[in-house]
C-alpha cells in the first residue's frame, strides 16, 4: 500500500477505521430484485414538496449531468478508492422539486422493496448524486443501473441501487437495513456499523 491509500489531504487518514481497501468491485445485493430496464424506469421525487415530479427515461436524461470521483466504504469492511461515477447532483433534483424546510429527511426507495433513509444535509452540496454511469460505462444492472444514488459520505449500504424514489420529509422513516438494525446515521468515520 502506498501512502496516498494512508493518507488523505490535511493528515486525516483516507481509510475510515476498521477498512481495508480493495481493488475489486464486490456485489451486495439483499435478495435477487427485478429491476427496471430504461424503458420502465422512472424517479420520482415526492412528499414534503413543492413540486412532486416523476421523471421518466428521457426526462431524467435531459438533466445536467456531473462526474464525481470518491471513495466508498462499505459496513462489511471493504473500501473502493477513487471509483469514478458520472450521473444528475442531487442538488439538481432538489431544486425541481423544492423540499419545503422542515423536510430533514430523505428515504431512498428502490426496486426489490430496498430503502435507505438519509438525512438531506448529507446529501446536498455537491456529496451525492444519482448516477447512471460508472468507470465511463453505463451502469452494469447488478451495480444498480439504470440508476443508483451514491451518497458516500455514509456506509454504502445507503447508496440504493436500482433507485426509483427520493421522498422528502420532515420524518426520519427507517430503510430496509436500518430496520434490521444497522446504524440509523452509518458515519463510517465514527465507525457507525450496528446499533
Ligand atoms: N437496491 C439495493 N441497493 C443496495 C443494496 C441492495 O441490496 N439493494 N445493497 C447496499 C449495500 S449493503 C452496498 S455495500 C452497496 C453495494 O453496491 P455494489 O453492489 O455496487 O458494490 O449497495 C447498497 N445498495
Ligand atoms: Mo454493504
Amino acid at each position: 500500500m502506498t501512502s496516498s491509500d494512508d493518507e488523505g489531504t490535511g493528515g486525516r487518514p483516507r481509510l475510515p477505521p476498521g477498512q481495508v481497501v480493495t481493488r475489486k468491485f464486490p456485489v451486495m445485493t439483499a435478495g435477487t430484485p427485478r429491476t427496471a430496464g430504461k424503458d420502465e424506469w422512472t424517479l420520482t421525487l415526492d412528499g414534503h414538496v413543492t413540486n412532486p415530479v416523476t421523471l421518466d427515461w428521457a426526462a431524467f436524461s435531459s438533466l445536467p449531468t456531473r462526474e464525481f470521483v470518491t471513495d466508498l466504504h462499505c459496513v462489511t469492511k471493504w473500501s473502493k478508492l477513487d471509483t469514478v461515477w458520472r450521473g444528475v447532483d442531487i442538488d439538481v433534483l432538489v431544486e425541481l422539486a423544492r423540499p419545503d424546510s422542515q423536510s430533514a429527511y430523505v428515504l431512498a426507495k428502490a426496486d426489490g422493496d430496498y430503502s435507505a433513509n438519509l438525512r438531506l444535509v448529507d446529501l446536498t452540496g455537491g456529496q451525492a448524486i444519482v448516477a447512471t454511469h460508472f468507470d465511463g460505462q453505463p451502469l452494469s444492472p447488478e451495480h444498480g443501473g439504470p440508476a443508483r444514488l451514491v451518497a458516500p459520505r455514509l456506509y454504502f449500504w445507503k447508496s440504493a441501487k436500482w433507485l426509483r424514489g427520493l421522498h422528502f420529509s420532515p420524518f426520519d422513516y427507517k430503510g430496509y437495513w436500518e430496520r434490521l438494525g444497522y446504524h440509523n446515521y452509518g458515519d463510517p468515520w465514527k465507525e457507525q456499523r450496528y446499533r
